[in-house]
């Protein structure tokens, strides 16, 4: 088999995506999502200008080393754009060989380690009361774990606060809007958010937050040290993911379970944190972290640290994502929990899929490959629009992390 054929795809039906289309000259044909969310032609770019002339002719059958070729033959390793074009080919390349061979990828992957993945839906509200009652809506739907956030009295829009109750979208056209942020107000609120949810619902349901990168490793020790009543699963992204070290210190100050990963690219992102065991789940995704192929490398030097994995799912991630780390996560040994943020239901006309979701568990479905396909005919309706995620300010003006 060979390639004969590289397409990248861009469309916007409701948020943009790019996508992958690799065609061999048997006829079968792979999918991979490119999406880096705001950045999103600078991949496609990269992919049509760099490496779609490399792969033509080559064996897609050959993806170990074709993953190799394309990152250490660029000899500029790492780095989001380039990750996210690798994971993309490397995407393609397991659903032509699954459609091939006429296996699900889990199949190839090992098999299943269970029966379905557990998966975290998105309760949010303006106040507190809103975001309490839109867990109730979460838990009625039949999810087992819920992410909470809630709007910040005295700031006009708060990170996690979406405009609907299932799709929530932060990237917005035009030019990037700006925030402005207190973490002073932030954490005035974060803890009675939690006590209220519990207080209501009890302690069967798993409940997470995200900090968005926004605090220090102090304020996010004494963070994670007030919401230790309330028993999270996850403090996510706590501190900037890049400061590796600056967990040592969040770690000191709590025992409420850590994740962070989503903005990594590769394992050497993270080799720190889990040497040492600074955290408890790895959130790297396929698109973002280099593929099926590398996510494996990933969980698997988690695994030797009894850390688990909690693949990032925002709208932002196609369903092409979606259904590659549902493919992964049912085959790896050290699978922790999957988010999932609902696509709208353009995106998923665009890309009709075989995976489905049922009392808080999402799975693959047994069709061969990923299970994704694409409609050009829907997709050619949603022309690209230039959108960006917004930026944040301190209230003095200052910039600071979104
Ligand atoms: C999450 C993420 C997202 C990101 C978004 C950026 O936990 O789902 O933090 O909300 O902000 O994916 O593109
Ligand atoms: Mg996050």
């Amino acid at each position: 088999m060979k390639i004969t054929d590289v397409e990248v795809l861009v469309t916007s039906p409701g948020r943009n995506f790019v996508t992958i289309r690799i065609r061999t000259d048997e006829g079968v044909y792979g999918l991979g999502d490119a999406t880096l969310n705001g950045r999103e032609l600078a991949v496609a770019s990269y992919l049509r200008d760099h490496v779609a002339p490399c792969l033509i002719g080559r064996n897609p059958f050959q993806i170990e080393d074709i993953w190799q070729y394309l990152y250490r033959g660029a000899y500029w390793r790492r780095g989001p754009v380039t990750m996210t074009a690798i994971g993309a080919v490397d995407m393609a390349l397991w659903d032509i060989k699954g459609k091939a061979l006429n296996v699900p990828v889990y199949e190839l992957l090992g098999g299943a380690c269970r029966n379905g993945v557990m998966v975290y839906g998105h309760a949010n509200g303006q106040s507190v009361g809103e975001a309490v009652e839109a867990v109730g809506r979460y838990i009625d739907m039949g999810y087992k774990a819920v992410r909470v956030q809630a709007g910040v009295p005295g700031l006009k829009a708060t990170y996690g606060v979406g405009r609907g109750d299932l799709f929530y979208e932060p990237a917005g056209e035009g030019l990037p809007s700006e925030d402005v942020w207190s973490t002073e107000k932030y954490l005035a609120t974060v803890p009675e958010l939690f006590a209220r949810v519990r207080e209501e619902y009890g302690r069967d349901v798993h409940l997470l937050h995200d900090a968005h990168h926004r605090l220090t490793p102090i304020e996010a020790g004494r963070l994670g040290r007030e919401l230790e009543p309330y028993s999270l699963f996850w403090l996510e992204d706590a501190v900037p993911a890049e400061q590796q070290e600056a967990f040592r210190i969040v770690r000191q100050h709590t025992t409420t379970p850590l994740a962070v990963g989503e903005i990594f690219n590769t394992i050497h992102d993270a080799t720190v944190l889990l040497r040492e065991n600074l955290i408890d789940y790895l959130r790297m995704t396929v698109v973002h972290g280099g593929g099926i192929t590398h996510l494996r490398t990933a969980a698997a030097y988690a695994a030797v640290h009894q850390v688990r994995t909690g693949c990032h799912g925002a709208t932002d991630l196609s369903p092409v994502t979606m259904a590659a780390a549902l493919h992964f996560d049912l085959s790896i040994p050290n699978f922790g929990i999957q988010e999932y943020m609902r696509h709208t239901p353009e995106t998923d006309e665009v890309f009709p899929h075989a995976y489905t979701f049922s009392d808080g568990y999402l799975h693959p479905g047994d069709a061969p490959g990923l299970g994704v396909d694409y409609r050009d005919d829907l997709a050619e309706r949603y022309p690209y629009k230039r959108a960006y995620l917004p930026v944040s300010r301190l209230e003095d003006g200052t910039m600071f992390n979104w």
